[in-house]
C-alpha cells in the first residue's frame, strides 16, 4: 500500500518535512481554504503541488484529495445545487489536468466526522478523540435545544445527558460545543448553535431513502467525467456511522455501500475503507466488509477504536491504531490480498494509498496544538506500527513465495530426473 500522509495546508503545524521524515510516501490534501460548492482553480491547485514539491524537495506530491467537499445544496438538492454540481466538475477537471486522479468526499448531512471531546486524557497522559453518547445527548437535548431530540435516546442515556448538562459550568458547555461543531478539520466552515439549526431544518422532509437517492443522483452526475478523466471517487463512510441530531446517514454499514455501488456500478466510484469509521459499530466486521468492497476500494483510512458501549449508536474512543476493537492486521492481510490480485490483473491500481488516519496526542504532540486527531508524534507511531504489520504479513508472504516455488523447481527436478532414470527405462 502507498504511504500517505494527510496536510492541510500551510496552516497546518505539521509540516511536509514532518511527514517525509515519519516515512509518507505522498501526500493528502485539500483546498480547505474553498466553500463547499465553489470550484477549484487550476492555480490554487498547483500552487498547493508547488508547496509540498518545495517543502519536500521533490520527494512527495499530491496524491490524494481530501476532500473535494459535496455542498449541502447537493445533498439536499436545493435550487442552487446544479451550479454546484458544474462546479464540482470544474473541479475534477482541473485536478486531473494537475494529474490528481484519487478524490475522497462524504454524503454526511450537516456535520463531518463527530466527537465529544477533542483531547480527552488517558491514564499515561495522552489525549485522544472520544465520542460519548451520553455528552452528545447532553448537547443535542439541553444545548441545541433540537424540537424532538429526547425522542432519539434510551431513558437512560436521557438521565446520564440531564445529570452532565447540569454538571457543566460555561466553559465545560462551551467545550463539548466546540467539539460537536468542529466538523471538517482544516475547512473553512464552522458551525453555530444558529446554523445547525437551520441546516437540520432543510433536511425536515429528507428520508434516508431520499438521501440515497440524492447521494446516486450525484454519483449519476460526475462519476461518468471523472470515467473520462481516468479519476476514483471515493466515498468516505460516515463517522460516526449512525444517524445523528434526527439526521439520515446512508453510508454507515456495507449494505449500505452494496446499495450505492450497486446502483453506480462503475469502477471510477468506490469505497474510502475507514477503520475508524466502521469500527464504531459492534455490527460492522471490518475484515468481512473490507473483503466485500476489496476490488473496489480506492483509498483507505486506518485507525482504530475502543467501543465502550455494545448497542447502535454507541460510546467510543479513538485508541492506538494495533489496539481497539478492529481486527487491523486482518483488514491489512485483506487489503494487501487485493493489491496481489489487482497486480494479477494487471490494473492500474494495483498500490492502494492508506493514510494513518488520526492519532493520539503524545510527547511533544502535548504542546504542539496542531489539528485534532493529526499530530505528528501520534500519527507517526500509528504509520510505523502499521508499516511493521505491512512488512511483517508481505515477508511471510515472499518467503511462502519462495518455499512454493523452490517446491514447485525440486518438484520438476525430480519429475526429470525420474524421466531420465535408467532403471525406468530399461
Ligand atoms: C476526519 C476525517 C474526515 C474525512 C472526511 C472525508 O478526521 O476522516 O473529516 O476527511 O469525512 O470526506
Amino acid at each position: 500500500m502507498r504511504q500517505t500522509w494527510r496536510w492541510f495546508g500551510p496552516e497546518d503545524r505539521v509540516t511536509v518535512r514532518d511527514a517525509l521524515q515519519a516515512g509518507a510516501q505522498g501526500i493528502v490534501s485539500a483546498l480547505h481554504h474553498l466553500p463547499p460548492g465553489a470550484p477549484w482553480p487550476l492555480d490554487d491547485i498547483a500552487k498547493r503541488q508547488a508547496q509540498i514539491a518545495t517543502a519536500s524537495g521533490g520527494a512527495l506530491a499530491w496524491e490524494v484529495v481530501e476532500s473535494l467537499p459535496v455542498s449541502e445544496a447537493i445533498k439536499t438538492q436545493a435550487s442552487d445545487w446544479s451550479a454546484h454540481i458544474d462546479a464540482y466538475k470544474v473541479s475534477l477537471t482541473a485536478l486531473a489536468a494537475a494529474g490528481i486522479s484519487t478524490v475522497c468526499y462524504n454524503f454526511m448531512p450537516v456535520l463531518d466526522w463527530t466527537r465529544t471531546s477533542l483531547r480527552a486524557e488517558l491514564p499515561s497522559g495522552a489525549t485522544t478523540m472520544r465520542f460519548d453518547l451520553a455528552a452528545f445527548a447532553a448537547f443535542d437535548v439541553h444545548i441545541l435545544k433540537r424540537p424532538g431530540a429526547a425522542e432519539a435516546y434510551t431513558p437512560e442515556i436521557l438521565d446520564k445527558a440531564k445529570a452532565a448538562a447540569a454538571g457543566m459550568d460555561d466553559a465545560a458547555r462551551q467545550a463539548l460545543e466546540k467539539a460537536v461543531l468542529a466538523g471538517l478539520p482544516g475547512s473553512a466552515e464552522s458551525w453555530t448553535l444558529e446554523g445547525v439549526r437551520a441546516a437540520i431544518d432543510t433536511y425536515a422532509a429528507l428520508s434516508s431513502d431520499a438521501l440515497r437517492q440524492n447521494h446516486i443522483d450525484f454519483l449519476s452526475e460526475v462519476v461518468p467525467l471523472a470515467e473520462q478523466l481516468g479519476m476514483r471517487l471515493c466515498c468516505h463512510p460516515d463517522d460516526p456511522p449512525f444517524a445523528l441530531l434526527g439526521l439520515p446517514r446512508t453510508m454507515s454499514t456495507l449494505a449500505d455501500y452494496q446499495t450505492v455501488l450497486a446502483a453506480v456500478d462503475h469502477p471510477s466510484f468506490g469505497a474510502t475503507f475507514c477503520t475508524g469509521s466502521f469500527g464504531a459499530r459492534p455490527d460492522n466486521d471490518c475484515v468481512a466488509m473490507a473483503k466485500a468492497l476489496a476490488p473496489r476500494i480506492h483509498f483507505v483510512h486506518l485507525r482504530n477504536v475502543a467501543r465502550e458501549t455494545y448497542r447502535v449508536p454507541c460510546s467510543f474512543v479513538e485508541s492506538e491504531h494495533l489496539a481497539g476493537d478492529v481486527d487491523m492486521v486482518g483488514v491489512v492481510e485483506v487489503l494487501l490480498d487485493e493489491e496481489a490480485r489487482r497486480r494479477e490483473q494487471g490494473r492500474a491500481d494495483d498500490t492502494i494509498p492508506m493514510r494513518p488516519d488520526h492519532g493520539q496526542d503524545i510527547l511533544t504532540d502535548l504542546i504542539a496544538g496542531a489539528q485534532p486527531g493529526y499530530p505528528a508524534v501520534g500519527r507517526l507511531k500509528g504509520l510505523a506500527e502499521l508499516r511493521g504489520v505491512m512488512a511483517a504479513i508481505s515477508h511471510g508472504r515472499a518467503k511462502r513465495a519462495t518455499k512454493d516455488h523452490e517446491q514447485t523447481r525440486n518438484g520438476k527436478q525430480d519429475q526429470t530426473f525420474q524421466g531420465g532414470n535408467y532403471e525406468n527405462i530399461l
